[in-house]
């Protein structure tokens, strides 16, 4: 049955729905918008889609704030739309992911409101991280985690923009791990875990393949909450020489994150998953190091995939990559786990505009306008050249939604736009994370390039967008989205997400070129200024970008990938 473990080779796509496509005309993606486009994704070739959230919510963090898991906010329509929005995917061949956040709630979820209304002492208090502070009058937080997004990670009660209104004012202070509007679960408590269990099964039952699980790795918190004095800020480690066991920088640590204890929650998930039939799948958001821990979230008894941010954020280097792919897939081969292989998401700057930067180990979290600026050019150059290499690996692969148009990051957005709760948080150090999710542009020549029916779009997108809209992209021979469809193509002819990789030195005739072969297929990368030779005898099946021309034959010039059959 070619349906069985489907996830294990599969390309998932994310959509970031309020910037996929406008169908209401408000200016903001919705779900029939991602509807009347899932013929996009049919024609790129992937196998699944994942949806950020969609859920009600009062976006104070674009959706990872849900105020209720069993509903869709209405910016982005009703559940009758998510009914048609799977039927269609079904129709088309795609299976349908879709997002859960059980690491914190809104401050507008029912419980936080009951809690805050019960005060000290309530069992409703006890579903969420409640302490007294420290210091005489309980003025100072109870203990000195920092948020991710910046600042303490606690707010006392009466000290929240709402208290002023709802007269909640108590000297209590909650944890939170991320924005103030986002208060984290005690997840020792019971009613928390059936109630995310029955979440689960309320999606199941909708017809959902999967889920992606944000924040995997941080549910549960190391008793008594001690102090912590590493870093708990936005992962920003990168390094050109990636160690042996893989680890990049692409890890948290500390009390709050990769706790025993989480894994039990799992092993509960893998049992609700597997009492319905069709191969759901649970994929991990878990930033871990090194490899070998993120593959305790992939054991046969918990989840399916975990994202490898390791890859994502490794150096555009041969000895760094290299480390990285064999660290990658000798960690999953020992829990019998697919690899997986991301390049962008919704938190990261696009790849077309991270690899443009100068400095090979470069990755800020976003690029305003007075940040040094990418090359656009080298940036799409070296991001066409890693798609080709990640989607020659084996196991599964992600692509996040606009990068199949070559889209860059907007670097040019004007502060007072900026929406991510991470930008002011951090102190307007940090662009934060607006800049990868402008609104898609579909037609060259439409206002708005053809987001939505008003020409609206709620950030502007940049000139440059208009070579990115997808009706040139997709009618344009040797386009970004012409390679990635290409690429998916050969990818199922060749079986490569199920094959095995071997690195094949000999072709790689320069330190810095990267070669191996997966099935019957050589997928080489040349990072360096020296061209590098193919035999006289190579069958090229795609390659990145131009290949040159030398004294016997073709070679592969500077930041280009190619795929030859064996
Ligand atoms: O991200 C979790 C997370 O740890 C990120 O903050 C990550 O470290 C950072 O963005 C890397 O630069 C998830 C979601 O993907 C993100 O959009 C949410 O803001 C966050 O959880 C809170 O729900």
């Amino acid at each position: 049955d070619s349906a069985r473990e489907w996830w294990r080779s599969a390309v998932i796509y994310q959509v970031y729905p309020r910037s996929f496509a406008d169908g209401d005309g408000d200016g903001i993606g919705d779900l029939p918008g991602i509807t009347s486009r899932l013929e996009h994704l049919a024609a790129l070739g992937v196998d699944a889609l994942w949806l950020s959230p969609f859920y009600r919510s009062p976006q104070a963090d674009a959706g990872y704030d849900v105020a209720d898991y069993r509903d869709v906010d209405p910016l982005f329509g009703t559940l009758e739309d998510f009914d048609r929005l799977r039927d269609r995917a079904t129709e088309l061949g795609l299976r349908v992911i879709v997002d859960l956040v059980p690491n914190h709630t809104s401050d507008d979820h029912e419980w936080f409101k009951a809690a805050l209304a019960a005060g000290p002492g309530s069992p409703e208090r006890a579903r969420y991280l409640f302490r007294e502070g420290q210091g005489e009058h309980g003025e100072l937080p109870p203990n000195n985690w920092k948020s991710i997004f910046g600042g303490p990670a606690w707010t006392r009660v009466s000290e929240r923009a709402a208290a002023a209104e709802d007269g909640i004012t108590d000297g209590q202070w909650y944890l939170h791990m991320f924005d103030t509007r986002q208060p984290d679960l005690d997840w020792e408590h019971p009613e928390v875990r059936s109630e995310f269990e029955d979440v689960l099964r309320f999606w199941l039952d909708r017809g959902v393949d999967g889920f992606r699980i944000d924040v995997a790795h941080g549910m549960v918190k190391a008793p008594g909450l001690p102090d912590w004095d590493g870093e708990v800020s936005m992962v920003e480690g990168t390094t050109e020489d990636a160690h042996e066991d893989g680890s990049t920088g692409a890890g948290n640590s500390g009390p709050m994150f990769d706790q025993e204890g989480v894994h039990e929650i799992y092993r509960a998930w893998h049992k609700v998953l597997a009492a319905y039939d069709g191969d759901r799948a649970l994929v991990a958001e878990a930033w871990v190091e090194p490899l070998s821990r993120l593959a305790r979230y992939v054991r046969s008894d918990e989840m399916h995939q975990a994202f490898n941010f390791s890859y994502l954020t490794t150096a555009w280097d041969a000895a760094a990559l290299r480390g990285v792919v064999t660290a990658s897939l000798k960690a999953s081969d020992e829990v019998e786990a697919p690899t997986t292989w991301v390049l962008s998401n919704h938190d990261v700057v696009r790849h077309a505009s991270r690899m443009g930067l100068a400095g090979a180990g470069v990755r800020p979290n976003g690029i305003g306008k007075n940040d040094p600026q990418p090359d656009p050019e080298l940036g799409l150059r070296r991001a066409r050249a890693a798609t080709l290499q990640m989607l020659g690996l084996p196991g599964s692969a992600y692509v996040y939604q606009g990068e199949e148009l070559g889209l860059p990051e907007h670097t040019d957005l004007d502060d007072d736009l900026r929406q991510d709760p991470a930008w002011w948080r951090n102190g307007y150090t940090e662009a934060g994370r607006d800049g990868c999710r402008v609104p898609l542009p579909w037609e060259a020549d439409a206002p708005g390039y053809g987001f939505g029916p008003s020409g609206e779009t709620w950030l502007p997108q940049p000139a440059s967008y208009k070579e990115c809209a997808a009706d040139v992209q997709r009618a344009t021979e040797g386009s970004t989205f012409s390679m990635y469809r290409d690429a998916l193509a050969l990818r199922k002819e060749h079986d490569l997400g199920l094959g095995s990789l071997a690195w094949v030195d000999e072709l790689a005739t320069s330190p810095a070129a990267l070669a191996f072969v997966n099935n019957d297929v050589l997928v080489l990368t040349n990072f360096g200024a020296e061209p590098v030779a193919l035999p006289t005898d190579a069958r090229v099946l795609i390659t990145s970008g131009p290949l040159g021309e030398g004294d016997a034959g073709s070679t592969v010039p500077q930041d280009t990938t190619v795929w030859l059959q064996r």
